[in-house]
């Protein structure tokens, strides 16, 4: 298979010709070849986005919300081929894929097809004579570079609120995991999205990602991934002063208090890390346990671990894939090394599976490691993969301490049948996100995003109409007042 580049309303080759294999993790063998943009190919993107503008900002707002409806329609129609696209070329067991990758995708295009006219400026009471209003305007061209995690569900985070506000897009997604955007475009086609409104432009970060950074004629960029590109994408935008929106790492805590109950915590603690094998930004990845259920909670948590069903993706048994690239696989190993240097102890995992059918692939066993102290690299730092730090504490203040003691405040949970305890945590935890007695739940509706080294901005609900619209201060002079700064007889 070959895939090119969406620019202009067509599939096209990158103008050096050159292409990349893209994986799959299963078993590293390729899956087909994809072109890679380069700066010229970008250029060619921004023309056409900007070209694509008057006419898709100016439409109907309740007819950009139709075409969405329809390509809500037409992700659903072809859900299958969809899932296992994405299955396919991150390593998404396939349930996960079908159940929700898949109608998650489908909501938001959905929810922000809805959207669309019902998003509206204000009028604003101010002195007698005067009307001011507000309009909410797109911002214009925007550039959209997404991670590799979950990119057929944070492409529609991204491309179906800027879509709906009328913007036009440039979007990469990351080098390793292209097909589902490209499947994407060609929906979007078929659902009667104008040509040159979206395109896609596979390729590397650091050329193309950087370049949509840098670029003059893009006016907003949305960017996903780790804080360190986050910051680099922040200096490449200055040039033209840029909006930037950033949703970055996370070290997410999930604090389990001696009242939980254990059962629905044992379970929820294991999907906050190991769904989509740990690689989240909002994963719960810091394990706090209350010393009084610590022993109790740590056999019955490393015991689920322990059964997780690892393998094929493509597999409807497959409860953890492998992750998406051998790079990442090797990253998340090293941390079992990290974690003994300092003192450590690997409870369970810390290891590649040894099974004969998946020593091809990027496996990593489920891994538990009990930290010496919150203050560890494995308790610091974000090594998104099936790979949980284990800390215990004593009292709600120490909890509260450790739950804040890191750069990141993404998402962030507690189990406990306090509710004053609840609503306190919930309140003073550093954080874009939070669940009570639950972990990881979205909804195309709830703002999602972080605070400190996470990022800023907010995607989906209004908060991201706003993010991809700027307000406009409209003053009418309805009594037609003449101005009494230069008091001259009337001619
Ligand atoms: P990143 O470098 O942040 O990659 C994310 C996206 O940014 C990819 O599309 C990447 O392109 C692109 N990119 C890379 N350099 C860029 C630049 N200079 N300008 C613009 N775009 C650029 O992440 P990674 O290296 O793949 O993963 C490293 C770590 O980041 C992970 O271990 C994890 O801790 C974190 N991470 C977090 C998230 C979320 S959801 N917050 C997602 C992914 C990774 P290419 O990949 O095509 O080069």
């Amino acid at each position: 298979m070959r895939h090119q580049l969406f620019i202009g309303g067509q599939f096209v080759d990158a103008l050096s010709g050159e292409t990349q294999p893209t994986l799959n993790p299963h078993d590293n063998t390729p899956i087909a070849d994809v072109a890679m943009a380069g700066r010229a190919d970008v250029d060619l993107a921004v023309a056409a986005a900007q070209r694509a503008f008057p006419k898709w900002s100016r439409m109907a707002a309740a007819d950009r919300g139709r075409i969405l409806l329809k390509l809500a329609d037409l992700i659903e129609a072809n859900a299958e081929e969809l899932a296992r696209l994405e299955s396919l070329d991150t390593g998404h067991p396939i349930k996960d894929s079908r159940a929700l990758d898949v109608p998650r995708t489908a909501a938001c295009y959905r929810y922000f097809g809805g959207m669309a006219d019902k998003f509206q400026g204000e009028t604003i009471p101010v002195e007698a004579g005067f009307l001011n209003y507000t309009l909410r305007e797109p911002v214009g061209v925007v550039g959209q570079v997404v991670p590799w995690n979950f990119p057929l569900m944070f492409t529609s985070w991204k491309m179906a609120p800027a879509l709906a506000a009328g913007n036009t897009i440039v979007m990469k997604p990351a080098e390793i995991t292209p097909l589902t955007s490209l499947k994407i475009a060609e929906l979007m086609a078929e659902a009667g999205i104008p040509e040159g409104v979206v395109n896609i432009v596979p390729g590397l970060g650091s050329v193309a990602g950087q370049y949509i950074a840098e670029h003059p004629g893009i006016a907003k960029v949305a960017f996903t991934g780790s804080t360190a590109t986050g910051k680099r994408i922040v200096q490449a935008s200055a040039g033209n002063l840029k909006k930037v929106q950033l949703e970055l790492g996370g070290k997410g805590p999930n604090i389990v208090f001696e009242d939980a109950n254990l059962t629905a915590a044992v379970n929820g603690s294991a999907w906050a890390i190991f769904h989509n094998q740990g690689q989240a930004c909002i994963a719960g990845s810091r394990l706090m346990l209350h010393s009084a259920i610590a022993d109790e909670f740590l056999e019955r948590f490393t015991t689920l671990a322990r059964s997780i069903r690892l393998g094929n993706p493509l597999d409807a048994a497959t409860e953890m894939g492998p992750l998406t690239s051998a790079l990442h696989r090797d990253r998340v190993l090293s941390y079992a090394q990290v974690a003994a240097e300092q003192g450590g102890e690997i409870v369970a995992g810390g290891r590649a599976p040894v099974a004969a059918e998946l020593a091809r692939g990027c496996y990593v066993e489920p891994t538990i490691v009990k930290a010496r102290s919150w203050r560890d690299r494995v308790a610091q730092e974000e090594v998104f993969g099936p790979f949980v730090t284990v800390l215990t504490f004593k009292d709600d203040a120490e909890a509260l301490e450790i739950a804040n003691g890191t750069d990141y405040g993404l998402g962030s949970g507690l189990w406990t049948s306090n509710l004053q305890r609840a609503h306190r945590f919930a309140r003073d935890l550093h954080a874009g996100m939070v669940w009570i007695n639950s972990y990881k739940r979205v909804n195309p509706g709830s703002p999602f995003g972080g605070v400190g080294q996470s990022g800023y901005g907010r995607e989906m609900g209004f908060d991201a109409m706003r993010e991809y619209t700027q307000v406009k201060s409209v003053w009418v002079n309805v009594d037609a007042q003449i101005p009494p700064w230069y008091p001259r007889p009337a001619a």
